[in-house]
């Protein structure tokens, strides 16, 4: 079964009652979540729903272990998915140093605690980065965290070919936010050909490259989850428009056409939740409406505010999309799970 995601209105302990919920993704502020499913982003929804709700296809099992929190699908010896989430303080003014050693933190320990369940295909992660644009050249936040992310993943054995889809945006308050997807069966990365891989940035873009795919894809029988990750106004490797949202939001929307289109060549794909990052509030309407636009009046849009990973980038779009696995999807290779399309 594939999981199912879902944008709520209700109010997170609502959701939290069903026994079937994986993670419920708080945008509410700054409440402090009990329940180890809840996962409180600190990054603040402008228009749509509260809360973003992954769904298991049974009840889940549920625990903490050390800083991560965890649930499970399926099995509780053998689960086929995992769903795991780590917070750690992360002040705005800390040192650049802090910020690296923070992230590599968060993120072994998130690695350890799927792999201890028994998934270690990465499917899909979130990265919210408090104060992501602070600092300059190599210290900038953002590439800290870069490096952190980076080291922690390759210590761990892992390749560039096996790193998922991903976001990495800021968020507002203290504390770095990490939550991932990772599943027991292989899925299929994707990048853009109108992109650089992001594992393969030049150096100017920081001593490690950003680590994640542009795209996962996981087959469950006849149906196809595809996994957008953030995607932005890039083409090769830089910004196209820097600080001009209206110029960046077609480029944007073009690349998400572009890595559908590796992902799921031939099949119809219909998106069943998306999200959109803007770093400036009077850009939510607009861009919302457009993204409907595009996507369809009855698709769900959280519009979130958020700082996007590069200063020059004024929104980002990213969302998860079925498709019919019976056509125009490659099924994936049991040895690394990823097709890599020529990329310029
Ligand atoms: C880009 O194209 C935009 O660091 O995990 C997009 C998606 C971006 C994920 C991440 C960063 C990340 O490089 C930035």
């Amino acid at each position: 079964m594939a999981l199912r995601c879902k944008l709520q209105p209700e109010s997170v302990d609502t959701v939290l009652a069903s026994t079937d919920v994986l993670a419920a993704i708080d945008f509410s502020g700054a409440a402090r979540g009990t329940d180890p499913r809840h996962v409180v982003t600190g990054v603040p929804v402008i228009n749509g729903p509260l809360c973003e709700v992954w769904y298991s296809s049974g009840p889940v099992n549920v625990g903490r272990d050390g800083n991560v929190s965890w649930a499970t699908e399926g099995d509780a010896a053998q689960p086929a998915r995992v769903f795991v989430h780590a917070m750690a303080t992360l002040a705005a003014d800390a040192p650049p140093a802090t910020a690296e050693a923070t992230a590599r933190r968060v993120w072994r320990d998130l690695l350890r605690a799927a792999t201890a369940h028994g998934c270690q295909q990465l499917v899909r992660a979130w990265n919210h980065i408090p104060a992501v644009n602070w600092g300059t050249g190599d210290n900038e936040r953002y590439k800290r965290f870069c490096v952190g992310r980076h080291d922690a993943l390759i210590a761990h054995g892992y390749v560039s070919a096996e790193f998922s889809a991903a976001s990495g945006v800021g968020n507002f308050g203290n504390t770095l936010v990490v939550y991932l997807i990772a599943s027991r069966e292989p899925v299929t990365h994707f990048e853009n050909p109108q992109q650089v891989s992001a594992y393969a940035y030049p150096r100017q873009y920081g001593e490690r490259p950003p680590s994640f795919a542009r795209a996962t894809v996981q087959v469950t029988g006849a149906d196809a989850t595809i996994y957008v990750s953030g995607t932005a106004s890039v083409v090769g490797h830089a910004t196209v428009h820097p600080d001009d949202p209206r110029g960046q939001l077609p480029v944007a929307l073009e690349n998400v056409d572009r890595v559908l289109q590796q992902a799921a060549p031939n099949a119809v794909t219909a998106p069943v939740a998306l999200r959109v990052y803007v770093r400036e509030l009077r850009n939510a309407a607009w861009v919302t409406c457009a993204v409907r636009e595009r996507f369809g009046h009855d698709i769900d849009i959280a519009c979130l505010r958020a700082d996007i990973c590069s200063a020059d980038l004024a929104l980002e779009i990213e969302g998860v999309w079925r498709a019919d696995a019976r056509h125009g999807l490659t099924p994936p290779s049991a040895k690394h799970g990823r097709r890599v399309a020529a990329s310029g």
